[in-house]
């Protein structure tokens, strides 16, 4: 078959998450809730800062300015696991970056499925943070064997999904028509049960060694737990949670507010109570189920990263159960070591940056050559350089939105378990150094600005 037959991956994406959106607000009510405010906030900043309207009205940002950049889910096998990976790749998201989110006392360990290029990024950055649950750290080891006998039994795929992923790998896509199809059956795998598949004294076995291992054990899929959608202003929001009648998590995750942003701020309402009928025809309840939001910064090279994770562990030293505002406080103290103008992070190699030509450059280049340097020529008001966004998650916020949504102690004894082999055994392939993605990005954008104007 000719391949303009088929729907291009980045629609076939946009097609899922919209989808996913549309399932999720009617399973969570709240979540829906939480879409409005953030509607409602972007909106009034975006009119208190007519210049990041522009900005995002350039980058042509504004339609889809407050659709989901996220979602999670947690699986049991390295099988559930490696079929994701199929279905995912058929959407264009690949695994980028390995976390051990056992280091903050829980029992898994992740990746995020992502569109990886440029463009697609542009198209719709959709990601998933997925989740694999590590049996072998649970201690008793007669529970361990009863779990795993459970995971064995269940497909969380429907036949039909199955198929269509080895058609999409044989025929190298999915026309619209099958696409369509498609999304409709995997979207069967992330829908919310409320029967589970075990009893409720299992259930109450496998919560108490720890919730998590509940959470992906004893229900037929991998239930998505929540959305992201992209707030300008988090703080605000995060004050406004409560009025709206949505009950946030205690602090807001990564680093302080700052004049450059840098990484990724989260903060989530706390996961509601649900009831589920358990065999037996037991009633209970289970908490699995939130809605988050995120602000995305600059991508941070390993030295920016080091210095990032340094002041965080110092704040964090500082502070016993902070409220957000001490917390905030205390988070701007440590980082007012962290430079905060972009010139200073381009410098000092902190952060990417991606370089343009500026409109002199432009003209400059249809002159021809000049033999300057990259610096110099920034200087001269040639190129421009522009931080690059990041598009992955932090382990240390990730456990914090984890453990504000398991009402969970963190289990220390399975800290200094990252094992990134197995999870990629599990996988069926190794991740993505995120690093190597931006550092490749802003290489070639000097490539190319350094061609352009022949130096
Ligand atoms: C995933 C929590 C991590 C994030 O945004 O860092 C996460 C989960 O609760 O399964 O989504
Ligand atoms: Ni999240």
């Amino acid at each position: 078959m000719a391949l303009e037959n088929f729907l291009p991956t980045d629609d076939i994406r946009t097609l899922f998450s919209t989808s996913m959106s549309r399932m999720y607000q009617q399973e969570v009510p709240q979540y829906g809730t939480l879409m409005q405010l953030v509607a409602e906030v972007n909106e009034q900043t975006l009119a208190s800062e007519p210049a990041l309207q522009q900005q995002l009205h350039n980058n042509g940002e504004l339609e889809r300015l407050s659709l989901e950049r996220h979602g999670a889910i947690r699986v049991g096998t390295a099988a559930e696991l490696s079929m994701l990976r199929r279905v995912f790749a058929i959407m264009g998201m690949h695994p980028v970056s390995y976390y051990d989110l056992s280091e903050a006392g829980i029992p898994v360990h992740s990746t995020a499925f992502r569109p990886t290029d440029e463009a697609s990024l542009q198209q719709n950055p959709f990601r998933i943070f997925t989740s694999l649950l590590r049996l072998e750290l649970i201690e008793d080891e007669t529970l361990r064997a009863r779990a795993a006998k459970i995971l064995a039994q269940r497909d969380i795929f429907t036949t039909k999904a199955r198929e269509l992923v080895v058609l999409a790998e044989t025929q190298g896509g999915l026309t619209a028509d099958e696409a369509q199809l498609f999304i409709a059956e995997v979207l069967e795998t992330f829908r919310w049960h409320q029967h589970a598949t075990v009893d409720l004294d299992t259930y109450q076995a496998l919560q108490q060694a720890h919730a998590l291992i509940a959470d992906v054990v004893c229900f037929r899929g991998p239930h998505i737990n929540h959305l992201t959608p992209r707030t300008l202003d988090i703080d605000t929001v995060q004050q406004q949670m409560l009025s709206a009648g949505i009950n946030p998590k205690v602090v807001i995750e990564g680093p302080p507010r700052r004049r450059c942003p840098i990484l990724l701020r989260q903060t989530s309402f706390t996961a509601l109570e649900e009831s589920i009928f358990f065999t037996g025809e037991q009633v209970g309840t289970h908490t699995a189920r939130f809605g988050e939001i995120e602000q995305r910064g600059m991508a941070l090279t390993p030295k920016g990263r080091k210095l990032y994770d340094e002041l965080l562990n110092r704040s964090r030293h500082k502070q016993a159960q902070a409220d957000n505002q001490t917390h905030q406080r205390l988070l701007a103290t440590a980082f007012a070591e962290f430079p905060d103008d972009e010139h200073s992070l381009r410098t000092q190699q902190l952060g990417y940056f991606r370089y343009n030509l500026t409109e002199a450059g432009r003209q400059q280049a249809e002159l021809g050559g000049t033999n300057s340097e990259l610096d110099a020529l920034i200087k001269a008001g040639l190129i421009q350089a522009t931080p690059i966004t990041y598009e992955d998650f932090l382990p240390v916020s990730a456990a914090g939105i984890f453990q504000s949504n398991l009402g969970s102690i963190s289990h220390q004894a399975y800290a200094h378990n990252a094992n990134q082999a197995a999870f990629e055994q599990a996988l069926g392939c190794p991740v993505i150094d995120e690093f190597s993605l931006y550092a490749k990005l802003q290489d070639d954008s000097i490539q190319q600005v350094l061609q352009a104007l022949g130096a």
